[in-house]
């Protein structure tokens, strides 16, 4: 398809303060309309998208640090995407995969079999949400094993539904007000290393002996699944110590268990691998995926074994939009894109450049408590030097100076207190490092004026 726009110019321009007038007057027929149950990191509305940068109908041009939440990563207007999606678009929309088929969802499927981790025989199954297609892969487990519990980790996100919320460890926003929640749910420590009382280097063994300990009090034979991210999103871009998920791989198989890895958001070359889970060398059972998936239009999956997948009766999965002819349409585009390797490789330097520009920052100001992550899933967290104490404060402040600034970044962690860089891949270098900038100098200065503050208050 040859897009109607000229290219949008990948560089950062404020041409009115953000939010601009025309994105304020939007904002307030928005909260005329829309329920106010809606957040919105940046209130500004977006007329087009296209490689780092987001244009809003006030003609400011954003520099794109969020994807969408790590969706469009091949970028918000992919050549291939568009081409699949507009030939799509002329043949059909939909007919229900469930009433009568067609090949693009068998096409998504093959390719999922194929390339994610494990050489066994597999299976897959499309949805349309993250949340859906982890409550299906919990559906599936049960089926298989005929168990009813599921483990799942401290600062764990897996979605908004009833039985993800559930599983999703934070209470606020995501659960507060909204239960009685489905049981059978257990949450086991998670090796983080930075705050692991017995010190980073026993992380992973210590967790490690937390989680058998939690499956040998409930009885590990009435577990169905273990469901772990492999990076951890919204929980704070925590990665997990060294050994962790292949350990968690050995308990599950040592009990039955089926073990299921969410890598809705980590997943789909975000980490410089196509899945984050290559960089623990483990294989799931039944992997989930999302997001990057459709290139912006809705899909998710669940892969795995053949023996699991085929385990639920027939017409026991399903869904009136599950896998799309659009959003498969959408993915064929996407595994295109990532077809010639060259999108892994931004990947790979993406985090080379943002960590030159991000690690000084541990050395020179002192709330800088970590930088971490993989590829382009990379994050800071703020804490105080000495006690740890999350520093919610300093993480808000920087990511208001920097949406003002016109750089796009989302805060998260279960304290709040990190920022996090989602980059589309096709982001360009220059631009990658104009937002950095930002970035370095908002963090610098955030930090000054907060000890500064602490100054006054002790002089006061
Ligand atoms: N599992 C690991 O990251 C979605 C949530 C944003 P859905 N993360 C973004 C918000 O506040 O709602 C996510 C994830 C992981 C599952 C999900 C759920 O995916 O497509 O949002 O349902």
């Amino acid at each position: 398809m040859v897009s109607t726009f000229s290219p949008l110019l990948q560089s950062r321009h404020i041409s009115h303060p953000i939010p601009g007038p025309r994105s304020r007057q939007l904002q307030e027929q928005r909260n005329g309309e829309v329920s106010s149950a809606f957040g919105a990191a940046l209130p500004v509305f977006i007329d087009r998208a296209e490689g780092g940068i987001l244009q809003d109908v006030d003609g400011n041009r954003i520099i794109d640090f969020a994807s969408g939440i790590a969706v469009t990563s091949v970028g918000a207007t992919n050549a291939f995407v568009q081409a699949k999606v507009a030939a799509q678009l002329d043949r059909f929309t939909h007919t229900c995969f469930m009433v009568t088929e067609y090949e693009g969802f068998t096409e998504v499927c093959r390719w999922l079999n194929a390339h994610t981790p494990g050489t066994f025989d597999k299976r897959t199954a499309l949805f349309s949400t993250g949340a859906e297609a982890v409550e299906n892969a919990i559906k599936i487990a049960r089926s298989a094993t005929g168990r009813p519990n599921v483990l799942v980790f401290d600062e764990g996100y897996h979605g908004r539904s009833l039985l993800t919320m559930a599983m999703t460890a934070k209470e606020n926003p995501y659960k507060l007000g909204f239960g009685p929640f489905p049981e059978q749910i257990f949450r086991a420590p998670n090796a983080a290393p930075l705050r692991w009382p017995g010190g980073p280097e026993n992380a992973a063994s210590e967790a490690l002996a937390a989680v058998e300990a939690i499956l040998a009090e409930n009885g590990p034979e009435s577990f169905a699944a273990m469901v772990i991210e492999p990076i951890q999103g919204e929980g704070g871009f925590l990665v997990p110590a060294e050994g962790f998920l292949a350990g968690l791989r050995k308990i599950a198989d040592a009990h039955g268990i089926v073990f299921v890895i969410d890598e809705i958001q980590a997943g789909m070359g975000r980490t410089g691998t196509l899945f984050a889970s290559e960089h623990d060398g483990v294989e799931a059972d039944l992997i989930v995926t999302a997001k990057a998936l459709g290139g912006g239009l809705p899909l998710s999956a669940v892969t795995g074994r053949t023996r699991l997948m085929n385990a639920v009766r027939p017409g026991g999965l399903g869904g009136t939009y599950a896998g799309n002819p659009l959003a498969c349409a959408a993915a064929l585009g996407v595994f295109e894109a990532f077809e010639d390797g060259s999108l892994l490789a931004n990947a790979a330097t993406i985090e080379t450049v943002v960590r030159a520009h991000l690690e000084p920052l541990l050395d020179s100001v002192a709330v800088v408590a970590e930088v971490r992550g993989r590829g382009a899933m990379l994050a800071i967290e703020f804490a105080d030097p000495i006690t740890l104490e999350p520093r919610a404060d300093i993480a808000k402040a920087v990511a208001a100076a920097c949406h003002a600034a016109g750089v796009l970044v989302l805060v998260c962690g279960t304290y709040g207190n990190v920022i996090r860089l989602l980059p589309p891949l096709v982001i360009g270098i220059e631009l990658l490092e104009d937002g950095l900038r930002v970035l370095t100098a908002a963090i610098e200065q955030q930090a000054a004026e907060a000890s500064r503050a602490l100054q006054d208050a002790a002089a006061a």
